[in-house]
């Protein structure tokens, strides 16, 4: 017999979570709340980020809580608050936009830096150097601010920690998402692990890393995907997902044919990450997807094309948020591997 699966995530409300037992408790890696409508302030047991993106489809928040059957210890390091198996490490960091950098850097940009930096500080030191899955969350995303788009000064801090910290901007880089939610620091929520992933290309996207200079001068630092073994159980952490062909947005003012777009960009990683995985293969069908849109009124339009797609069974989280091209409309990420719990 194979061991049980060691990580597993669930979707709950909020107020479930104080209804859960000693032992689930115990197990929990930490959460990230999305939403917005809960206090945000209480202090969780564990490390937490609460994300400014209304939900859509459902009248409370939507807590994301990663859970762990290996023993779990806990602490804090760089200002940073962390819990972690022997395997695993999951943290989160907030760093406020109020210095300027040197010269002309923004203050984003410098928030951005600062806050890798302190990642990577914290999982070099306790041995967990391996960053497999980042979730950022930044504020007006698309706003130019002094002539540079918000999400190009994000790229360049992140692409200096990355560098400063030793590590390469191509080889070994983590699944990400990068997503503007409003009123709030920017909050990086992250796994990282002892040992290395294998990362994950889409044959029909040109690699992030190497997007030209129109995207900006600074290559945003992230893989499709990441596939992490850990001990009877592959995980495939899959990035934040659009409606970009080769390096172009496709489809442009068109939800639906994005969301389709979409959907075939997922099917693609996943049909890439099959042929690296020693498992039976991941199915779009069996996970639980984040969607995130840029205009509420897309909702129906979104939840239609993907539930042909996937079939009524479909489980899902709509939830509000500016995407990292003005012309996206969605994106849309997912984890394979898991068990996941819902209520
Ligand atoms: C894209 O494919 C859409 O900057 O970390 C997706 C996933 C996107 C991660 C990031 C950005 C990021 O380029 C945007």
């Amino acid at each position: 017999m194979s061991p049980p699966s060691p990580l597993a995530v669930a979707y709950l409300e909020p107020s479930r979570l104080d209804l859960q037992g000693a032992r689930w408790r115990a197990g929990v890696l930490g959460q990230v709340c999305y939403g917005g409508r809960s206090p945000t302030l209480e202090a969780a047991d564990w490390p937490a980020a609460f994300i400014h993106t209304p939900r859509l489809d459902a009248p409370e928040d939507l807590c994301e809580v990663w859970l762990s059957a290996d023993p779990v210890s806990a602490g804090t390091a760089e200002g940073i608050a962390y819990r972690r198996t022997d395997d695993l490490l999951f943290g989160v960091v907030t760093e406020a936009e109020d210095v300027d950098g040197v010269g002309s850097a923004a203050p984003l940009q410098c928030a951005a830096e600062r806050g890798y930096l302190r990642l990577f500080a914290l999982i070099d030191a306790l041995g967990y150097p391996n960053l497999l899955r980042a979730w950022n969350y930044l504020a007006e995303i698309n706003r130019e601010e002094g002539g540079v788009e918000r999400y190009r000064q994000f790229n360049a801090g992140r692409q200096d920690a990355f560098l400063a910290s030793g590590r390469s901007l191509t080889d070994g880089v983590p699944a990400a998402c990068a997503l503007g939610a409003a009123g709030q620091p920017m909050s990086i929520a992250f796994l990282a692990a002892r040992r290395p992933g294998v990362p994950i290309e889409n044959p029909r996207q040109v690699s992030a890393f190497h997007y030209p200079a129109a995207y900006g001068p600074r290559s945003p630092t992230f893989s499709r995907a990441t596939l992490f073994r850990l001990p009877g159980q592959e995980v495939l952490f899959l990035s934040g997902t659009a409606s970009i062909g080769g390096h172009e947005t496709r489809h442009s003012g068109d939800v639906g044919a994005q969301t389709r777009e979409t959907l075939a960009n997922l099917r693609a990683v996943l049909e890439a990450a099959n042929g690296a995985a020693r498992g039976p293969g991941f199915r779009l069908k069996s996970l639980y997807l984040k969607v995130y849109l840029r205009d509420p009124g897309d909702l129906e339009a979104v939840r239609a094309v993907l539930t042909e797609a996937l079939g009524p069974g479909l489980r899902a989280a709509y939830l509000q948020a500016d995407i990292c091209r003005a012309d996206l409309l969605l994106e849309i990420e997912t984890t394979a591997g898991l068990r996941i719990e819902t209520p």
